[in-house]
């Protein structure tokens, strides 16, 4: 039976997109079921509820089973696919990945929120508050530290992709989005992010929406 992963816009859906990018990037077969976000309209949000009680999106299913919550789809599809090593298979590697992965899943509020995801924003910077521009210096210490220890086996963070890229894609783009200044380590890696066949993808279906979330339109 074909996986369904449930998805809102590309254009601005960030945890929507980590999973997806878990699963293509690995080639893994499934099918999108897209429901828009932030309409006002109560079928939309019926139909995530009818997936799952959450009320938020992504969600997968696989025949009986229902997982919801990025990070938990990712390790489920770690877990059921094993050969597509989303996790590193060295147990320190695998220890850090999962570790940057859950710091990326339960902070940086602050950048998060001043910068969010929306592929179609014209590149521009925006005044930063202090607890953004920390999140940011955090998030290149991230990047950098393991591109240095980890990254002879392949351009990303662990080298071969991974699930923690899957898991800091949606900063890349927003990095781009909003001129952040980066290090030219950080840089290397979001170039290599943003030309993976699988983030293309992704960015051309973003970029042919036209659905709009005008709280999001004003940053
Ligand atoms: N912690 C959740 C966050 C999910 C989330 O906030 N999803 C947003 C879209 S990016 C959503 O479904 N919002 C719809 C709503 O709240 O009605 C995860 O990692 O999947």
């Amino acid at each position: 039976m074909t996986l369904k992963l449930v998805i809102g816009n590309k254009n601005y859906s960030s945890w929507s997109m980590r999973p997806w990018l878990a699963l293509r990037a690995s080639n893994i077969a499934f099918e999108e079921v897209f429901i828009p976000l932030y309409t006002d309209n109560k079928a939309d949000k019926e139909r995530i509820l009818s997936f799952t009680r959450s009320g938020k999106v992504p969600a997968l299913i696989d025949g009986d089973i229902t997982v919801w919550d990025s990070l938990a789809i990712i390790e489920y599809v770690a877990e059921r696919f094993p050969q597509a090593k989303l996790w590193p298979e060295d147990r320190a590697m695998r220890a850090h990945a999962r570790s940057i992965s859950a710091e990326m899943h339960s902070g940086f509020m602050a950048f998060r929120s001043e910068c969010a995801m929306n592929l179609h924003r014209p590149v521009r910077a925006v005044a930063l508050s202090d607890d953004a521009q920390a999140n940011i210096a955090r998030i290149q210490e991230i990047w950098i530290d393991c591109r240095k220890r980890y990254g002879k086996g392949g351009p990303f963070l662990f080298g071969a992709f991974g699930g923690a890229d899957a898991m800091y894609a949606p900063v890349v783009y927003r990095f781009r989005t909003y001129a952040i200044d980066v290090a030219p380590e950080a840089k290397a890696y979001m170039d290599a992010m943003l030309t993976l066949p699988a983030v293309e993808e992704w960015t051309k279906a973003g970029l042919a929406e036209t659905l709009r979330i005008e709280r999001i339109e004003a940053i």
